[in-house]
């Protein structure tokens, strides 16, 4: 593709404003298995984060791989079923969930961005007691609800100018047990006890959408219950609403939910006017 030089400049130019204003932010992104594509799709999300970090911003990506992890317990044998959107995980499978998203997922990510030149450090939940967890549900067996955050180890990284990827698996209080933690839960309890200045749910659809289908650009917390009591609001995207709504009440400055398999999604939604997907605040 040959670019005008001079549209270039100005696009940089323009980015002003928005480069600005979010220096020193601490942005929260949650990848989600379904947002992350082949390996083209996979380098152009990890080169948003490294232009993200280059211009001042504090990243912390939190990913998920759920069709990942499907793909292996199905090698191995092992069946899966999901209550109310969380994967029902006994004593095998959480060894498969940790293997797959601490092991493939994150280190996947991890190779990514430091090819675009950044410097990423995979870590998990365990570490440094990021995430300790209870049980969600005793009918879910080991998915866990996180209970302590410990988020200092991650502003160690980022004050380090080190981009920290986090697999979403937790310690438990007791009996060093490991915990399955939703993606977009455990992105939630991070931005929230980072007080974030931004959470993007990067997933598979353009955003909440409205009766006539249409998705609504910006949302108050009352517009998003009112839509989820009128049912609008179903099925995968009440994971989604419910997380953002709890990190807006933990002090998170916004939430967007907004379509990742858009090419520079997260450069769109933050650096210039169009935005992307559908930004939730009070
Ligand atoms: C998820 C963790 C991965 C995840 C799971 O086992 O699939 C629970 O359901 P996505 O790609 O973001 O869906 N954990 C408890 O959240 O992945």
């Amino acid at each position: 593709m040959t670019r005008d030089p001079q549209a270039t400049a100005r696009t940089l130019s323009e980015a002003l404003p928005y480069l600005q204003r979010y220096t020193g932010a601490v942005v929260v992104i949650k990848f989600g298995g379904n947002a992350m594509g082949d390996d083209a799709a996979m380098a152009e999300f990890a080169r948003d984060i490294v232009l993200m970090r280059q211009v001042g911003v504090n990243p912390v990506v939190v990913h998920g791989g759920g069709p990942m992890i499907n793909d292996l317990l199905g090698k191995l044998g092992i069946t899966s079923d999901f209550v109310r959107g969380k994967r029902v995980t006994d004593k095998a499978t959480v060894e498969v969930v940790e293997m797959v998203l601490s092991g493939l997922v994150n280190k996947r990510i991890v190779q990514a961005i430091n090819d675009q030149g950044g410097r990423a450090v995979g870590i998990s939940g365990k570490d440094d007691d990021l995430m300790v967890c209870e049980p969600d549900d005793p009918e879910l067996g080991y998915v866990g609800r996180p209970v302590e955050m410990n988020v200092q180890v991650l502003r160690d990284l980022y004050n380090a100018g080190i981009i920290p990827v986090v697999a979403p698996v937790g310690t438990g209080i007791e009996d060093n047990e490991t915990f399955n933690v939703n993606g977009d839960t455990a992105a939630g309890a991070i931005a929230g006890a980072l007080q974030a200045d931004r959470l993007l749910l990067l997933t598979d659809v353009s955003g909440v959408k409205d009766e006539s289908g249409a998705v609504v650009t910006q949302l108050s917390p009352e517009q998003v219950r009112d839509l989820t009591d009128r049912g609008v609001i179903a099925g995968g995207m009440i994971p989604k609403t419910e997380t953002a709504l709890a990190a807006l009440e933990k002090g998170v400055r916004a939430v967007v939910i907004l379509d990742g398999r858009i090419p520079n999604a997260c450069l769109l939604e933050l650096f210039t006017d169009h935005g992307a997907g559908s930004l939730i605040r009070s």
